[in-house]
């Protein structure tokens, strides 16, 4: 899924294992920016879902 996590106009990647772990990679345009992990890596439960975009 997209998301423009880092508010600066252009759509963010963000990809999730099926672990639970999310990753964002910060893009500008096609180019990859930078990387981060959400919650240190902690595992999110699948159960949860993003009701709404950033
Ligand atoms: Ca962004």
């Amino acid at each position: 899924m997209t998301a423009d996590v880092s508010d600066d106009g252009q759509n963010d990647l963000i990809w999730r294992k099926s672990t639970g772990e999310l990753n964002v990679w910060f893009m500008n345009g096609i180019n990859r920016t930078g990387s981060a992990r959400f919650l240190d890596g902690t595992p999110i439960p699948l159960a949860w879902r993003f009701v709404s975009p950033f």
